[in-house]
C-alpha cells in the first residue's frame, strides 16, 4: 500500500485535533489548555472511537446481509490488556498521534498509561481469551466474544514484607471510552423458581413459576483486526452486567428487612472468582455461569432469527465454543430452547446442540475439574437440571449396550454421579469437537483424564494448540525488535507470521546479533526504570522502599512471571536461588555471570501454600539483595500485581524465560510463547507447548532443556516409587538449600520461620494421605542447577547467545492465534473469513463523512 503523504498526514491530524478540542468543550466544558490529564485522554479515545465506528458498522452489516456461519465464543474470563495503543496501532496511526500529540503538547506515554486495563480473568485461559479475539478480528472470521462485565476484576495485589495483600480492583472508578452500553439489547434470564409440566406438548417442557429474575445489560467493545489495508473487521466482545438494571433488586425481600437477599442478583456480576482451582459449590458462581449462558444464547437466537424464519439453518449458522466448562451448563440451556421455544424434537435437538458446540480443555489438574453439587444445582436451575437428567439418562442407555455388564464404567462416565454435577462429562457428550491446548496436553487427555470418552468416541478429539497475537506481544510490547525485524524480513510478518522463519537468515549475522543486543539492552534499562519507580517492595505497613537493586543492564535477566502454583514450580526457582547465593557467599570471587531473577504473579487468595512461596522468595529477596558482597552478583525483584500492561514491560527484557512446570501439569503455557518471540532463551521442562516450541526451534537452538519427562513423573507416581528424601539427603548442594527453609537462615521472625519451615515439611514429609514433594521439585533440581550453569556459561559469550536468540524469535511463526484460530476454523467451527463488503464500507464511510460536525462540508 502507498504511504499516506506528509499533507495527508497533516490534514487528518488537524481533523483529530479538532475533535479532540470539540469533545473537551461539548462534554467537558473545557478548553484544551485546562483539560486534566483524564479529561484529554477520554477525548482523545472519543475522537479516535469515530474511525473505529466505521469499520465496526460495515462489519456488522456485511456479516448480516451475507447471513455467514458465525462462531460465539463465550468465557467467563478476559484479559484484553490496554485498548488505546493496539487501536492506534491497527489504524495504523500512529504518525498521526504522534503529530496530535504535538500539536496539543501532551506525550503518549502519558496518555497510554492513563488507561485503567479490565483485569477480567485470572491468567493463562483469559488472556488465551483475548489473543483470540485479536486474530478473530484479523482474519475476518464471523465472530462474537460473550463474558461477563465483573465490577471488580481480579484483585489488585500487594506484597506487604513478603506477604500477600489482596486489594479491590476498581477498574471502572472513570468512563470506559471502550464500551458501549446498550440498553435496547437487555435480556431477562430467570433463575430458582418451581418446574411445572406443560401439558398438550409432545416433548418434556416445564414452564417456571415463581422465578427469580434478572435483567442482562450487556456491555459492547470493539476489538479491532489488524490489516495492511484500510478495510480491517472489528469484532464485538460483548459482557453482561446485572448491575444496571433496577428490576433486579427485589423489593420484597429488601421490605422484609433482607438487604443481602435482595440485592444478590443486582451484584450476581460483581466479581470475578479470584482462582483458578477449587471453586466448586459457590452459589453466586453457578449463577454466573448460567447468567453468561443464558443471556448470550439467546442473544444468539435473537440474532439468529433476525436474518432467519425458521429454526433449520440454525445447527448450520451457528458455532459456539465453550472456554473450558465454565460456559457449560449451554449444553442443557440450548436443549431447553430448542425443545420449548422452537418445538424441536428431543433427539434434532440433541443433533443440533452437539453440531453447534465445541469444548476447549485448559487443565489436567483434577481439583480444578468443575463438579457443582446436584441440591444446588437442581435449586438455582431447576429446568436445566431436568434436561441434564434426560441427557443422562440417554447417554447411560447408550454405554449399557455398548457396554454391556459394566456399571463401573457407566459410573465413571455418567454426567450426575456422587450427588455432583460433572461439567466436563457434559461438555464432551454435548459437542461435537474437544479439544485440548498443546499436543502433550491433548494427548494426555486422551490416554488418561477423558481416555474413556476418546474409547467411546475418538473422532471427537483433537489437538489445536495454543498461540497468542505477535502484534501485542512483539509489535506493540517492543516497537524496538519489531522495527530490527522489519528492517530485515519486511512488515508482512505482521499480518502473516509464518513469516518470522525469514530472520533465521540473520541470526550468524555479526551485525544483527549486536543490533539484537542493543534491542535487548533498551529494554533491559527500561525495566529497571520501572522497578525503580513503581515496581519496588514494601515494609511490613505497605510503604514503598527503595528498590535496592545493584545490578544494571548487563546482568542476566532471568524471569518467571505467571499465577503462583506449586505445580509450576517457583519453589524450584527459589532453591536455585538459595544455592546460586550460598555458592556466592563460599566463594564471591569465583567468575559468575551476575544475574537479576525476577518475579511476578498472583497467589489465589485462599491458596495457602502459593503464598507461602511469595513469601519465601521476599525472604532470600532481603536477604541477597542487602548483603554487599551477594549483591555485586545477585539481585532478586518480586514485581506485584502482575497484569497485561506490566507483562508488556516484563517480558521483552527478558534474556532468560523460566518455564519449569511439572512436566505433565501445564496444559500449554502461553507466556512461554511470548517470551520467546521476544528473543528470550528457554530453561523449560518438556511440558504443554514448550515441546513444541523446542520442536520448532529446533534442538540446535534450544539448550536448555531440562527435568524428569511426563512418562517419568507418571511412572513414579503410579509405581509410588519416588523418595523424596533419598535427594535430599545425597545431594549435599540441595540438602544446603532445603535445610536454609527450616533453620532461620531466612526467616527474620517467628511468622517467616514458620511459614517457611512449611515448605520444608511439604517436600519431605507426607501429611494428609499426600506424599512429599508432590510435584517433584528435589527430583528435578540437579538437572536444573546443570542447565543453569550451562546458561551462565553461554552468556559469557554474547554474539552466540544472540544468535540463538535470533532462531528462537524465528522458530516461533507457528505460535500466533492466527494460526491456532485458523485450525480451529478448519477442524471445529467449518468457518471461513468473510471480508467487509467494500461497498458497505463506502457507504458507511460516506454517512460518516457526511454526519461529520467537525469537517466543513
Ligand atoms: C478453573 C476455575 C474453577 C472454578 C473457579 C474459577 C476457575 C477459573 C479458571 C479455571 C481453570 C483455569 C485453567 C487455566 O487457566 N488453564 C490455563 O489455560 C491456558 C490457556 O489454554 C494454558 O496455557 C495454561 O497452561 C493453563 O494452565
Amino acid at each position: 500500500m502507498n504511504e499516506p503523504t506528509q499533507d495527508i498526514l497533516e490534514a487528518e491530524s488537524d481533523v483529530l485535533v479538532r475533535k479532540i478540542k470539540h469533545y473537551l468543550i461539548t462534554i467537558f466544558g473545557r478548553v484544551l489548555e485546562e483539560a486534566d490529564a483524564d479529561e484529554y485522554y477520554l477525548a482523545f479515545c472519543y475522537a479516535m472511537r469515530e474511525k473505529i465506528m466505521i469499520n465496526w458498522q460495515a462489519t456488522a452489516e456485511t456479516w448480516l446481509t451475507r447471513d455467514v456461519r458465525t462462531v460465539y465464543y463465550l468465557s467467563m474470563e478476559y484479559l484484553p490488556g490496554r485498548f488505546l495503543n493496539n487501536n492506534i496501532m491497527n489504524l495504523k496511526n500512529q504518525e498521526v498521534v504522534g503529530r496530535v500529540l504535538k500539536k496539543t503538547g501532551r506525550a503518549l506515554h502519558d496518555l497510554v498509561s492513563h488507561e485503567y486495563e479490565p483485569n477480567l480473568g485470572n491468567g493463562g485461559l483469559g488472556r488465551l481469551a483475548s489473543c483470540f479475539m485479536d486474530s478473530l478480528a484479523t482474519l475476518k472470521m464471523p465472530a462474537r466474544g460473550y463474558g461477563l462485565r465483573y465490577q471488580y476484576g481480579l484483585f489488585e495485589q500487594q506484597i506487604w514484607d513478603g506477604v500477600q495483600i489482596e486489594k479491590p480492583d476498581l477498574w471502572l472508578r472513570t468512563e470506559n471510552p471502550w464500551e458501549f452500553r446498550r440498553d435496547l439489547r437487555k435480556l431477562m434470564v430467570k433463575l430458582c423458581g418451581t418446574p411445572i409440566r406443560s401439558p398438550n406438548v409432545p416433548e418434556e417442557v416445564y414452564d417456571l413459576v415463581d422465578p427469580e429474575e434478572v435483567w442482562a445489560m450487556p456491555y459492547d467493545i470493539p476489538i479491532l483486526g489488524y490489516s495492511p489495508t484500510n478495510d480491517f473487521a472489528v469484532v464485538t466482545l460483548r459482557l453482561w452486567s446485572t448491575k444496571e438494571s433496577p428490576r433486579n433488586f427485589q423489593l420484597q425481600r429488601y421490605n422484609a428487612g433482607r438487604l443481602d437477599q435482595a440485592a444478590e442478583n443486582t451484584t450476581l456480576t460483581d466479581v470475578l472468582y479470584p482462582s483458578d482451582v477449587h471453586e466448586t459449590g459457590r452459589r453466586i458462581r453457578l449463577k454466573q455461569e448460567f447468567l453468561l449462558a443464558s443471556a448470550s444464547l439467546q442473544d444468539i437466537f435473537r440474532y439468529y432469527f433476525s436474518r432467519n424464519k425458521d429454526i433449520s439453518a440454525f445447527g448450520d449458522k451457528v458455532r459456539i465454543q465453550i472456554n473450558d466448562t465454565h460456559p457449560a451448563v449451554l449444553i442443557a440451556e440450548l436443549m431447553r430452547m430448542l425443545t420449548k421455544h422452537f418445538n424441536v424434537a428431543w433427539k434434532q435437538a440433541w443433533e443440533i446442540t452437539q453440531n453447534c458446540t465445541g469444548y476447549t480443555n485448559h487443565t489436567l489438574m483434577t481439583e480444578a475439574l468443575e463438579a457443582w453439587d446436584q441440591n444446588l444445582f437442581r435449586y438455582l436451575l431447576p429446568r436445566q437440571y431436568k434436561i441434564i437428567e434426560r441427557i443422562n439418562l440417554d447417554f447411560c442407555t447408550m454405554l449399557r449396550t455398548k457396554y454391556p455388564n459394566d456399571e463401573d464404567r457407566v459410573r465413571r462416565m455418567s454426567v450426575l454421579e456422587n450427588g455432583q454435577v460433572r461439567m466436563a462429562n457434559l461438555s464432551i457428550i454435548g459437542s461435537h469437537k474437544v479439544n485440548g491446548v498443546a499436543e502433550l496436553h491433548t494427548e494426555i487427555l486422551k490416554a488418561r483424564a477423558f481416555r474413556e470418552f476418546y474409547e467411546l468416541y475418538p473422532d471427537r478429539f483433537v489437538n489445536i494448540t495454543n498461540g497468542v497475537t505477535h502484534r501485542r506481544w512483539l509489535r506493540n510490547a517492543n516497537p524496538d525488535l519489531a522495527s530490527f525485524i522489519s528492517k530485515r524480513i519486511g512488515t508482512g510478518w505482521i499480518q502473516d507470521f509464518s513469516q518470522i522463519s525469514r530472520l533465521a537468515e540473520f541470526a550468524a549475522d555479526e551485525e544483527s546479533q549486536k543490533q539484537f543486543l542493543e534491542v535487548k539492552r533498551a529494554c533491559k534499562s527500561h525495566l529497571l526504570d520501572f522497578l525503580n519507580d513503581e515496581g519496588r517492595p514494601r515494609d511490613a505497613v505497605g510503604k514503598q522502599l527503595p528498590a535496592n537493586l545493584k545490578l544494571d543492564t548487563s546482568a542476566l535477566f532471568d524471569i518467571q512471571v505467571k499465577r503462583v502454583h506449586e505445580y509450576k514450580r517457583q519453589l524450584l526457582k527459589a532453591l536455585h536461588l538459595i544455592v546460586r547465593y550460598q555458592e556466592i557467599l563460599e566463594n564471591p570471587f569465583v567468575a559468575r555471570a551476575k544475574r537479576l531473577v525476577i518475579f511476578s504473579g498472583k497467589a489465589a487468595a485462599s491458596y495457602e501454600m502459593a503464598k507461602t512461596i511469595i513469601r519465601l522468595i521476599s525472604c532470600i529477596d532481603k536477604k541477597v539483595n542487602n548483603d554487599p558482597v551477594a549483591n555485586q552478583l545477585l539481585n532478586v525483584a518480586y514485581v506485584e500485581n502482575y497484569f497485561v500492561s506490566r507483562a508488556e514491560i516484563i517480558i521483552p527484557a527478558a534474556d532468560v524465560s523460566e518455564q519449569i512446570s511439572t512436566a505433565g501439569m501445564e496444559a500449554s503455557g502461553t507466556g512461554n510463547m511470548k517470551f520467546s518471540m521476544n528473543g528470550a532463551l528457554t530453561v523449560g521442562t518438556e511440558d504443554g507447548a514448550n515441546v513444541e516450541m523446542r520442536q520448532a526451534i529446533t534442538d540446535a537452538w534450544w539448550p536448555f532443556r531440562f527435568g524428569a519427562s511426563s512418562e517419568e513423573i507418571t511412572d513414579m507416581r503410579t509405581k509410588n516409587s519416588y523418595r523424596a528424601w533419598d535427594l535430599y539427603t545425597g545431594n549435599s548442594r540441595l540438602k544446603r538449600a532445603v535445610d536454609a527453609l527450616r533453620y532461620r537462615t531466612l526467616a527474620t521472625h517467628d511468622i517467616e520461620h514458620q511459614s517457611l519451615s512449611a515448605l520444608y515439611y511439604s517436600l519431605l514429609e507426607s501429611s494428609w494421605g499426600s506424599q512429599p514433594d508432590r510435584y517433584f521439585v528435589l527430583k528435578d533440581f540437579d538437572s536444573y542447577y546443570t542447565v543453569q550453569k550451562r546458561v551462565e556459561a553461554l552468556y559469557q559469550m554474547p554474539l552466540k547467545w544472540a544468535e540463538y536468540a535470533i532462531h528462537n524469535i524465528a522458530g516461533m511463526g507457528k505460535f500466533s492465534t492466527d494460526r491456532a484460530i485458523s485450525e480451529y476454523s478448519n477442524k471445529i467451527w467449518d468457518l471461513t473469513s468473510a471480508p467487509l463488503d467494500p461497498e458497505i464500507l463506502e457507504r458507511v464511510r460516506a454517512a460518516y463523512r457526511e454526519s461529520d460536525p467537525t469537517v466543513v462540508q
